[in-house]
């Protein structure tokens, strides 16, 4: 049960939620002293947070875009998922892609653009900072000469996260990150359906040998009963193939595929009402490849691929999943240095926040 509250500072209005009966310490600037901002033009910081217990990212009507250090959404940044609902975290790995590689850049530049994403959403309405304590808990310590030895720390780090209770909010990194992140996420709350936004279905068996790389992590989820197959959707799906029947695998798996050319011209909202009850109750993750969405809009990417979809169709897609149990997602393989407009990279994963 909450109490919803409003309160009138004297340049900005908060709403105040109450969790009745939280173990969470009422600090009254808890986004200042979790991040130690007391330092830096406190009166300006302290009217953005005063009187919550969440963490708000502070507006650039009293604070500028460009100044404090680089967080997500110029959150609070802390060393742990501990005491977090929700953590965004970066894995700026790159060595399992197949093309272009730059998606080990893919965090930082993230958070960078990130300044740019106001708090509110007039659209939806949503604000998930008062729904969750949101914090960004930095990178995952990966080695960029082991790709295996990376997929194990990037297993551990996010088994720490979801036993926290944390829902983890994941930038990318090429796609092979999501393998092990589902093996943490799986422990926990058993095998997942997925929302996949893709041009890929990354469901290869192996490629130079290797059963590890950003075009295979699917098939290695599948190998180990990570997902629940009846409830995975791969939305956006074109390109070329090796084989006359390229998405035979996942059909035997009982994967929904939804082509490109299935998606051009129209509306997803009819589509996304049959993916949220393909999924129904059951934990959900979304995994969202930027490289879903045409290349003339978002061209930061490894391996892109013509007549996508477009931003219009990736929010209605995102707003869709409004109501599923959402227990984590991540945006991968941006790859910032194709994209030289910057305009793309922080604008999607704000609508990721499960509210
Ligand atoms: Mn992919």
């Amino acid at each position: 049960m909450c109490l919803i509250g409003k309160l009138t500072c004297s340049h900005t209005s908060l709403q105040v939620r109450v969790a009745a009966g939280s173990a969470r310490p009422a600090s009254l600037l808890g986004a200042l002293s979790s991040s130690g901002s007391k330092s830096f033009s406190s009166g300006r910081f302290a009217q953005q947070c005063f009187y919550s217990d969440f963490n708000v990212p502070p507006s650039a009507e009293f604070v500028a875009r460009p100044v404090g250090i680089c967080s997500l959404f110029k959150l609070p940044i802390r060393t742990s998922a501990e005491g977090l609902d929700a953590a965004f975290v970066g894995i700026p790995l790159d060595t399992g892609t197949s093309n272009r590689p730059g998606a080990r850049f893919g965090p930082r530049h993230i958070r960078a653009e990130s300044v740019m994403v106001r708090r509110f959403n007039p659209s939806t309405r949503t604000d998930p900072y008062h729904s969750l304590v949101v914090a960004d808990i930095g990178d995952v310590d990966v080695n960029l000469y082991d790709l295996k030895d990376s997929c194990g720390r990037i297993r551990k780090a996010f088994q720490t996260i979801v036993a926290n209770g944390c829902f983890p909010l994941t930038m990318g990194g090429d796609h092979t990150i999501t393998y092990p992140i589902l093996q943490a996420v799986a422990e926990k709350h058993g095998p997942v359906g997925l929302v996949h936004v893709d041009a890929h279905t990354d469901t290869g068996d192996q490629a130079l040998g290797e059963k590890i790389y950003h075009g295979t992590p699917f098939r290695r989820c599948v190998d180990e009963g990570l997902l629940d197959c009846k409830r995975v959707a791969q939305i956006g799906i074109r390109g070329s193939s090796y084989s006359q029947d390229p998405y035979q695998y996942c059909w035997d798996q009982g994967f929904r595929i939804v082509l490109a050319e299935d998606c051009w011209m129209k509306s997803l909202v009819p589509l996304m009402a049959e993916v949220r009850e393909q999924m129904g109750d059951g934990p959900v993750y979304i995994s969202f490849d930027i490289d879903g969405i045409d290349p003339a809009y978002a061209p930061g990417t490894g391996t892109p691929e013509i007549a996508g979809l477009t931003p219009a169709q990736a929010l209605e897609i995102i707003r869709g999943c409004r109501g599923l149990n959402i227990i984590g997602c991540d945006l991968v393989e941006v790859a910032p240095m194709y994209d030289l407009t910057g305009e793309w990279m922080g604008q999607s994963i704000l609508q990721f926040l499960p509210t």
